[in-house]
């Protein structure tokens, strides 16, 4: 009796213990992460590590601001000032208490990466707003710079919070480019099958930051391809033809053309591809981007 009594008092004495484990390794974990030590982790299971990095994850993500750059535009622009207005939100679950310090950076940059090399500074500043920031509210604000782009600085790139102030959810979308040129692009092309060959349409869009220059009589090419490569070897001509009236379109704005093909598609070609600015007349944000690929039926 005796015997079994000092046993059933050692089990809860050693459930007690294990009790007191478990619980020290979660609050551990949720409010210190840099003294874990590691005899906690080697009484746990995989499946256990497993569950409780996630749960302690996911409070972890329920109690964080999160910014993110929601709209940016250029809205000045001379020879020597440009100025940009920008549109921050708060989509995280914790209310930032002031905006005051946190801190803008800008540069121009010939591609979109922030920060790498060959970009040029344009300074940093805080937001200077003592506001606070609740989940689900905006900011706008405007940044301005006196130093002109040089022609290879395609893009304005800004970070919000890049002294990392603000701890958040997400880190690594607190950048946004903004566009310093016309950016052709061809959306929505429709191809139909005639009793010679084939008619076409498609539309050509600003997605750049700038106006455009004058389209007239920039070149719009085609060709057969039986890849989605444009102008690769075996590519076959399939038309080229110009604007030809004065078409200016400012960022957002598109264009609708239409051609035609009177021979039937070369067998083996699957594909016909379009190409805007083919001659490369104007000079662009993204030359990359100026082609449209369309699978033909057979
Ligand atoms: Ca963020
Ligand atoms: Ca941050
Ligand atoms: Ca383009
Ligand atoms: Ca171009």
């Amino acid at each position: 009796m005796k015997f079994k009594k000092a046993l059933i008092l050692a089990v809860t004495f050693c459930l007690t213990i294990s009790l007191l484990v478990s619980h020290s390794v979660s609050a551990t974990e949720d409010l210190d992460l840099s003294s874990q030590e590691d005899f906690v982790y080697s009484e746990m299971t995989p499946e256990d590590e497993l569950s409780d990095t996630s749960s302690s994850l996911d409070s972890m993500i329920a109690e964080l601001p999160e910014l993110v750059i929601t709209s940016a535009s250029v809205i000045k622009r001379t020879d020597y000032y440009i100025e940009y207005k920008y549109t921050i939100k708060n989509t995280g679950t914790v209310t930032i208490p002031s905006m005051y310090k946190i801190v803008i950076k800008s540069l121009y940059s010939a591609n979109k990466i922030f920060n790498d090399a060959g970009d040029v500074s344009l300074g940093a500043t805080i937001i200077g707003d003592s506001s606070s920031l609740a989940p689900g509210e905006s900011h706008t604000g405007t940044y301005g710079a006196g130093i002109p782009p040089s022609k290879d600085m395609k893009f304005i790139m800004f970070k919000i919070d890049s002294t990392n102030i603000v701890a958040e959810y997400n880190e690594f979308n607190n950048t946004r480019a903004l566009s310093l040129y016309p950016d052709l692009v061809i959306s929505n092309a429709q191809v139909t099958k005639t009793a010679f060959g084939l008619d076409y349409s498609y539309t050509i869009k600003n997605v750049g930051g700038k106006k455009a220059p004058s389209l007239r009589y920039i070149v719009l090419d085609s060709c057969y391809s039986a890849n989605t490569i444009y102008n690769d070897p075996g590519d076959i001509a399939a038309g080229s033809f110009f604007i030809e009236e004065s078409v200016y379109l400012a960022p957002g704005q598109s264009y609708t053309v239409k051609g035609y093909s009177l021979y039937p598609t070369p067998s083996g070609m699957n594909y016909i591809i379009f190409k805007v600015d083919a001659r490369d007349d104007i000079y662009e944000s993204n030359e990359s981007n100026n082609t449209k690929v369309v699978q033909l039926e057979r």
